[in-house]
């Protein structure tokens, strides 16, 4: 279908309209990354789903934990050590605050989403899964919410359990109805799909898989980058997420666990900090959330990710919520013009990813001639294989958005996508 231009004309002024409570083009600045030209052109930066570019305030916390406070944490009496634990444990209730939990032990610093749900998948099943026990998770989930599962299925010889979607890339929430039983032990869902940008109805989920007596993980990677999210109203059980796509470091990442669940679980890693004591006859576990935080964690990385929490504060979640909102409906439309274009992903309840195939293309042949003009987006699976086969296409091209994001790059895009789309016909 081709939108009119006055359709458009409504979009651009919608658009508008928002830029007016978000001022992006100051936002911008903050991001020294987006000054930079690609194969000579502007670099346009539409791969924020695989991670986020950093506000100069981030880069300076890095730069200044480095130059004036490193130090290792949680076992100096000096003065270095204690600056430094208290950063890093200020960074905690920053994260706490932000997603509303209850306590400070429930916030874990791990690595990234994919460490958090291996942790989860690894204590929680070697603790509670049996034979036959069942494990649901949905079609739309990144490998890293499937493979943990199936690796403690396979050694608790538990079963695997996947909720259908539809053709727009939403749950069949009557077949999720279906698949609960007392025999399900988790549910673990993502909240946003990082290809179709579904944003799927987890508090109904968790309030069904509650129950039926099951815990439900949600996998929060694409969701808190972009929407409010509040643990304790959800009443997730646990709640995963990674700092590099919120604007924060790399190699950092938060599992939120309800503190009774979180005591009832054993260790996931043994090693420094975790433990209270230690005979070579009987080690004890130290409380949370050390217990789960084995080792030297990457402590300017939590330092970082409180600041970009901060950043993304003072900017406001409802407004980049809104303004992306506005962004995914602009770039929506203007795809929609192009010839041959079919998009993966239309559920009524999205974020901001724009996922499509063009007929008789290949999705990487697309990136890659984009790219000569300076336009970066994602092309392949995505690390959503299952969800390919669903859809029956060997990969998508995917624009993803994020609120430095503007109108005028998305004009580049469509340009640069119609330009590629006439020479690969
Ligand atoms: N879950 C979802 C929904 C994700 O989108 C990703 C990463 C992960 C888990 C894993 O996060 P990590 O930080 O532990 O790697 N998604 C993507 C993506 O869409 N493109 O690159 C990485």
């Amino acid at each position: 279908m081709l939108y009119t231009t006055t359709s458009i004309l409504k979009l651009k002024r919608d658009l508008l309209k928002i830029t007016q409570i978000l001022d992006v083009e100051s936002i911008r600045k903050d991001f020294p990354i987006l000054k930079r030209e690609v194969n000579g052109k502007p670099l346009v930066y539409f791969d924020n789903g695989a991670t986020s570019q950093k506000p100069q305030v981030v880069i300076d916390a890095i730069t200044n934990y480095y130059t004036n406070e490193n130090s290792n944490i949680h076992r100096g009496i000096h003065t270095l050590s204690q600056e430094a634990t208290n950063a890093y444990e200020e960074a905690r209730k920053k994260v706490q605050q932000f997603i509303n939990a209850k306590h400070s032990n429930e916030i874990i610093f791990t690595k990234g989403t994919t460490d958090s749900i291996n942790l989860v998948a690894s204590s929680f099943g070697k603790k509670h899964l049996k034979k036959g026990d069942e494990i649901i998770i949905s079609t739309m989930e990144h490998h890293s919410n499937i493979v943990p599962w199936q690796m403690i299925c396979e050694e608790k010889e538990a079963i695997l359990k996947v909720i259908p979607i539809n053709d727009k890339g939403e749950l069949l929430m009557d077949e999720f109805k279906k698949l609960l039983s007392p025999k399900t032990k988790m549910v673990a869902v993502t909240h946003v799909s990082n290809t179709l940008g579904t944003i799927n109805p987890v508090k109904e989920i968790i309030a069904e898989a509650h129950q039926k007596g099951a815990l439900v993980l949600i996998d929060g990677a694409q969701a808190v980058p972009h929407t409010k999210v509040d643990v304790q109203d959800l009443d997730c059980d646990f709640y995963a997420f990674s700092g590099h796509k919120m604007f924060g470091p790399t190699g950092v990442g938060i599992l939120y666990g309800k503190e009774a669940i979180l005591n009832n679980l054993p260790p996931y890693q043994g090693g420094g900090d975790m433990i209270k004591t230690v005979t070579f006859e009987k080690t004890t576990y130290n409380e949370l959330p050390h217990k789960f935080e084995a080792g030297t964690p990457n402590i300017v990385g939590g330092i970082g990710l409180g600041v970009a929490i901060d950043y993304m504060n003072s900017i406001g979640i409802s407004t980049i919520e809104a303004y992306e909102h506005e962004l995914l409906a602009y770039a929506t439309k203007q795809i929609k013009q192009i010839e041959g274009v079919r998009i993966i992903g239309e559920a009524k309840n999205k974020a901001s990813v724009l996922s499509f195939v063009v007929d008789g293309t290949h999705p990487s042949d697309i990136g890659m001639i984009i790219d000569k003009l300076g336009v970066a987006i994602r092309t392949g699976h995505h690390c959503t294989e299952p969800l390919m086969n669903r859809f029956n296409v060997p990969g998508t091209a995917r624009a993803s958005f994020a609120f430095y994001n503007n109108e005028e790059e998305i004009d580049i895009f469509i340009a640069a996508l119609n330009r590629a789309v006439t020479m690969l016909k």
